[in-house]
């Protein structure tokens, strides 16, 4: 059995909209009120995962979740049709394309990892903000599916709240190559700061004991605060890790030298590619999200960042990539995609992805991209996919009939009725 590293990207929603929903995250609260462009955004995820397919030669997909969530209307006694000025953000959470952003949707410890052998999933209670926590029943459904064989999957309940978990965006691994045992980091916050810390460490530790990880290879790492006060709302905002290279920027976490040197107590090979403050500021660091990147092996060897193009852009960010490119480390190439409708919102090329470590022969083959099945996902959104979104449209049904329409017909066109 060959363990590879799968991208599952998740495909944008027809309802992808800009409510300013998440206090902490900087471009969500900055676009709050843009009109979006659901198509658009859609099909530039498609064009990213096109682009990764050809690289890595296997990706995957998540489909997006049913909405407007009328239940959850319901269950807030909000009535669409009569929505007080105090509720619009509610009618927004129902409607939010959030699932997007599957580096969101679970945590993933892959089987040489943990007690039983099996790569095991916790979908992320995301308790922290309404429109996020809705989402992980309908997660843990499709994940129940594409890792539906028990042999080699084990997919777990939410952690409870009160504990936050947000899944892999707080998760890191290092390993020497993505089927070898790794060591797994957990990075959370500490709450009573001017944003939510929305990783808390005893969610962390929750899922650490649900994997059966080895407590020796396994460490927990207290995310900057200064760094949550500066937008990064995830870790993944300001570190990303692959096989054996941490790349982050100098100011992600709350004891730096402590950090590094506890990841390498438990894994010796640990390279550590930082980027200063002094050539690159927090600030931008975040605006740009150059550590939201996709840190990936090429088959031929040697790693790429898949960054968004915002980074080739910023002056010192794309200094900093050229120097780090002469250096002949081990990143070798440097990859602008454009994401910008989801980055508008605070989600970069790492957010729209879970990395799942499994045989793709044991995954449901419907959740696998081929050019074939990107060709006709996009042949869907073209013709389904709202063109634009205003915020004020949401809980008009004519928008709701055609948001829910276009969700089916991409169930349909993959064989995915069960999700319906
Ligand atoms: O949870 N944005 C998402 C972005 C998630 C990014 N994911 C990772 N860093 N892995 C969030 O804050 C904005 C929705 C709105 O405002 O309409 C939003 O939910």
């Amino acid at each position: 059995m060959t363990l590879v590293e799968i991208n599952f990207d998740g495909i944008v929603g027809p309802s992808h909209n800009y409510a300013g929903l998440s206090l902490g995250n900087i471009a969500s609260a900055s676009h709050k009120g843009d009109p979006s462009y659901p198509r658009a955004a859609a099909l530039q995820g498609i064009a990213k995962m096109r682009g990764n397919l050809a690289r890595l030669g296997v990706q995957g997909f998540l489909l997006p979740l049913p909405r407007p969530n009328n239940a959850l209307l319901r269950a807030l006694a909000v009535d669409p049709a009569r929505v007080g000025a105090g509720e619009r953000a509610l009618l927004a959470a129902a409607w939010s394309a959030s699932s997007m952003w599957t580096a969101n949707a679970a945590t993933v410890s892959p089987a040489p990892d943990c007690a039983d052998r099996r790569c095991h999933l916790t979908p992320a209670n995301l308790v922290t903000m309404v429109h996020r926590a809705q989402e992980w029943p309908d997660t843990q459904r499709q994940l129940a599916i594409a890792f539906g064989d028990v042999s080699h999957f084990c997919v777990h309940d939410a952690v409870p709240p009160t504990f936050g978990d947000e899944g892999a965006a707080n998760h890191m691994r290092l390993c020497e190559s993505h089927g070898a045992p790794g060591v797994e980091v957990f990075v959370y916050g500490e709450r009573g700061g001017k944003f939510p810390a929305r990783q808390h460490i005893e969610a962390s530790r929750a899922v650490a004991r649900l994997h059966g990880l080895d407590p020796a290879r396994t460490v927990f790492i207290e995310q900057n605060p200064a760094a949550i006060e500066a937008g990064a709302f995830h870790n993944d905002v300001v570190a990303v890790a692959n096989e054996s290279v941490l790349f982050t920027h100098e100011l992600a976490f709350a004891d730096r030298q402590g950090a590094y040197d506890a990841i390498r107590a438990a894994f010796p090979a640990l390279q550590v590619v930082e980027v200063p403050d002094s050539a690159v500021s927090l600030a931008e660091a975040i605006r740009t999200y150059l550590f939201n990147a996709q840190l990936i092996t090429l088959p031929q060897g040697g790693m790429a960042l898949i960054v968004p193009e915002e980074c080739r852009e910023s002056p010192s960010v794309w200094r900093w990539c050229e120097a780090m490119l002469a250096t002949n480390g081990p990143i070798r190439q440097v990859i602008p995609v454009d994401v910008r409708q989801s980055m508008a919102n605070g989600g970069g090329p790492a957010c729209l992805r879970l990395r799942v470590v499994a045989d793709p022969a044991t995954v449901d083959p419907r959740f696998l991209l081929s050019d074939e099945k990107a060709a006709q996902i996009e042949s869907v959104i073209a013709r389904m996919w709202p063109e634009q979104i205003d915020p004020a449209d949401l809980g008009d049904e004519t928008l709701e009939n055609s948001v829910k329409a276009a969700r089916l017909a991409l169930l349909e066109a993959l064989d995915l009725p069960e999700l319906g």
